[in-house]
């Protein structure tokens, strides 16, 4: 038995003993109330669900196992050279709550190395698929092509599955499965923009350090995918993608349909497709006036985006209500390494002109910029098309809802099944106060 796996038992049977008494204590304290408006405005603020992984505080931004964006960045091992953490101890903090010291990450790079090989019919499978596909579908597919590989369906199906070991085979899958998906990630990369040339995996080297080696993309980008990665692995589990992982994981269905289908959540414009949303606005502002933009110029753009019902792209969020500190870790190395990008340029002046702009319309709850702001002009900076953006979100959100449905079943977490209202039956509610 691994010492990471034996970590991990202890740290499951004293969390789940924690969690069932303080269940039977309190289980039926009241925690607030629920406005009509939550129901029908997308559940915001409403406090229904539950991770201990982390949770996002409104002014303070995400807060992992107790650490800080800037303290993971600091605490975190990396890799010699590196300014970023490796991803794998971001894995190790958000599944067990521990900082973990570098044997302990270099045992998670053992692990990962040793199960990231791709079955055969996988890179088949994505060499026939239409041109056109778009490539986070791609790792979608790709994605649920493995699950007959999955432990925990193939123990469910004998019958092994209980409540008391669930998590023993959920926690295979999710480590047979996470260092694969960067892998399909880089040959899907290679294979749409680069002329099928695909690159060996390099042994040597870390999860974000390969998966740039393997797109071909040469460093400091592999700082950024470290550091990306990390900013998106996890934000309490509530946005779309995490939320939808989670949902699909509470019918015990595997690591793999419910990552795939977390991954498809990421289609949006609102989510994973924000990034690219904001990545064109930058983009177009700098094809309209190149550098003649100025602070009055952009203001002036905005008033009218505004007056006209449209929403400035990267500016906003559902819950945070101050600067995110995920886009302040990005703006500073975007500082450090893309000071004389065009776009880059833009996204600054942005930042000192448009919050100003949107505090003045009170409606808009946050008017700061978020995380998707920046990452397209950072990535693409590094030669990355747009289209590809959402296959790198996919990738960090992975590292966080592997992580948490793995608690799902160490908590033996019930089926998710929330109750709807119709308008009818809330006007009978209303009529009785
Ligand atoms: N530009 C213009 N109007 C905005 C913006 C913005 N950036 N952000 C919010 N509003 C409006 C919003 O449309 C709503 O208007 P109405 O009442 O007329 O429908 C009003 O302000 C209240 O919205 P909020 O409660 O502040 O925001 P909500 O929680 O509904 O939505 C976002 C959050 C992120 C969807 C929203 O801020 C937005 O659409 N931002 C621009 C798109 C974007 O950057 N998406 C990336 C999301 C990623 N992320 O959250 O990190
Ligand atoms: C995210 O991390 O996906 C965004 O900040 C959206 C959210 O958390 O609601």
């Amino acid at each position: 038995m691994s010492r990471f796996f034996e970590k991990i038992k202890s740290i499951v049977e004293i969390k789940r003993e924690e969690f069932n008494l303080f269940l039977q204590q309190y289980k039926n304290i009241k925690i607030g109330e629920i406005k009509i408006s939550q129901i029908i405005n997308g559940m915001r603020c409403l406090k229904v669900l539950f991770t201990d992984l982390s949770s996002v505080d409104p002014e303070k931004g995400i807060i992992w196992r107790g650490y800080t964006v800037d303290e993971v960045l600091q605490k975190l091992p990396k890799p010699p050279l590196s300014k970023m953490p490796y991803v794998e101890a971001q894995f190790y903090l958000l599944i067990t709550g521990d900082i973990p010291s570098e044997t302990e990450v270099r045992e998670i790079i053992d692990i990962f190395n040793e199960r990231r090989k791709l079955p055969d019919y996988v890179y088949n499978i994505l060499k026939t698929m239409p041109k056109e596909t778009d490539p986070n579908i791609m790792l979608s597919v790709a994605i649920n092509s493995m699950q007959h590989e999955s432990v925990f369906a193939k123990a469910y199906q004998k019958g092994k599955v209980t409540k008391y070991n669930a998590w023993e085979y959920m926690l295979e899958d999710v480590l047979n499965l996470l260092p694969k998906i960067s892998i399909i990630s880089a040959f899907i990369y290679r294979l749409k923009y680069k002329n099928n040339m695909f690159i060996k995996e390099d042994d040597s080297l870390d999860l974000g350090g390969n998966f740039a080696y393997m797109m071909g993309i040469k460093q400091p980008y592999d700082e950024f995918l470290r550091l990306y990665m990390i900013l998106l692995s996890d934000h309490e589990n509530g946005n779309v993608s995490a939320h939808t992982t989670h949902l699909v994981a509470s019918a015990l269905a595997d690591a793999y349909c419910s990552i795939s289908a977390g991954i498809n959540g990421l289609s949006g414009p609102l989510h994973g497709g924000a990034i690219r949303e904001s990545f064109n606005w930058f983009m177009n502002l700098y094809q309209q006036k190149k550098n003649q933009l100025t602070k009055k110029i952009l203001e002036q753009i905005c008033v009218d985006m505004l007056n006209k019902g449209l929403v400035i792209p990267g500016y906003g969020h559902a819950v945070l209500r101050n600067k995110d500190p995920r886009f302040l870790a990005q703006m500073k190395f975007g500082e450090e390494y893309l000071k004389n990008d065009e776009l880059f340029k833009i996204a600054r002046l942005a930042f000192d002109t448009i919050p100003h702009i949107l505090k003045k319309h009170t409606k808009i709850k946050n008017p700061w910029p978020n995380i998707d702001n920046i990452s397209g002009i950072i990535h693409s900076h590094y030669g990355i098309d747009k289209n590809f953006f959402t296959v790198l979100f996919s990738n960090s959100i992975a590292v966080g809802s592997l992580a948490n449905i793995f608690w799902d079943r160490a908590l033996n977490l019930p089926i998710e099944r929330p109750k709807s209202v119709t308008i009818s039956q809330l006007f009978e509610l209303n009529k009785t106060r």
